[in-house]
């Protein structure tokens, strides 16, 4: 398939990458964007080799937010109408093999928000995050709200939604926005070798955790421990539960075989 506002590619046969390509609007978001980026990633979640993915942007924006210049002139009823760009976010929340976000550059926004909606950030040490919608007279919606106060707390999440400002990559990484900050030219090298990590482990266990640890974030404690107890149980019922431990205990490499 060929992709406007993408670029996709394979790294070592297990890695699929994504790179938000609109240099012009600083890769501002517009439902055709959202549209290729949900089908490349529903393609590489269907495809058994990949094990990970990873969406960056430019060196200079991972992503701008929503695009404004479209934006501008919608009503209520054509957002509402319409589910604006906010429907096909949907398709990014509901990958179940792990997406990195590889951030570079501005990440503000509905860029912000992507970020956050992928598994773990690993940001470039030019990184700047912000969620401004406030100085254009909006909120967030694409649950800014909601994931910044869960990843920074609510003082960090209130300053950046109420005033507007933008956290650097030290600020990040200290508040717990971003799990990696690196050197700009370190970063792809670091977000893929993550993700080659990822890629060779147990998919069935890697999706596995993925799902838990969300699950953290939707319920109770109590909630959340059972179902992380009730997914722990059944990966004793595959095959890479066996290889695993018994190459540990044979002190060799684990082959997994997804089963
Ligand atoms: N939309 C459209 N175009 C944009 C956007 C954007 N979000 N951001 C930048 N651009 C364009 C500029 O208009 C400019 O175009 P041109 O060259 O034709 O004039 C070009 O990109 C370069 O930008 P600047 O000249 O402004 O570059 P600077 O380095 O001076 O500034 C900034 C960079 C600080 C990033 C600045 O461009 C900026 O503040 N951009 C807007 C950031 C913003 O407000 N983002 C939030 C948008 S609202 C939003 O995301 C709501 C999300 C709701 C959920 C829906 C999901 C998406």
């Amino acid at each position: 398939m060929s992709y406007e506002n993408i670029e996709v590619r394979v790294e070592a046969g297990k890695v699929g990458i994504v790179t938000l390509n609109r240099p012009k609007a600083l890769n501002a978001l517009n439902d055709a964007l959202m549209d290729e980026l949900g089908a490349a990633l529903k393609a590489f979640d269907a495809d058994e080799a990949i094990g990970c993915m990873i969406i960056t942007g430019s060196e200079r924006a991972f992503a701008a937010g929503a695009d404004i210049a479209l934006m501008a002139k919608y009503t209520f009823v054509d957002t509402y109408k319409g589910d604006y760009i906010t429907r096909n976010w949907e398709s990014v929340r509901s990958i179940r093999k792990p997406v990195i976000a590889a951030v570079s550059g501005f990440a503000l926004g509905g860029g912000c928000e992507l970020a956050m909606m992928c598994d773990f950030i690993i940001a470039a040490d030019n990184a700047r995050f912000g969620q401004p919608e406030i100085k254009l007279g909006v909120i967030p919606g694409a649950g800014g709200t909601q994931r910044l106060p869960r990843a920074v707390g609510k003082a960090k999440a209130m300053d950046m939604a109420l005033t507007g400002r933008m956290m650097d990559a030290a600020e990040a990484e200290r508040a717990g926005l971003v799990s990696r900050v690196v050197p700009y030219d370190k970063l792809m090298d670091e977000a893929l070798g993550a993700a080659l990590t990822i890629a060779d482990f147990s998919q069935i266990a890697v999706m596995a955790a993925k799902e838990s640890v969300n699950r953290a974030f939707e319920g109770s404690l109590s909630d959340g421990v059972m179902f992380e107890r009730r997914l722990f149980h059944a990966l004793f019922a595959t095959a890479d539960q066996k290889e695993g431990m018994d190459a540990f205990l044979n002190k060799r490499k684990a082959e997994f075989k997804n089963q």
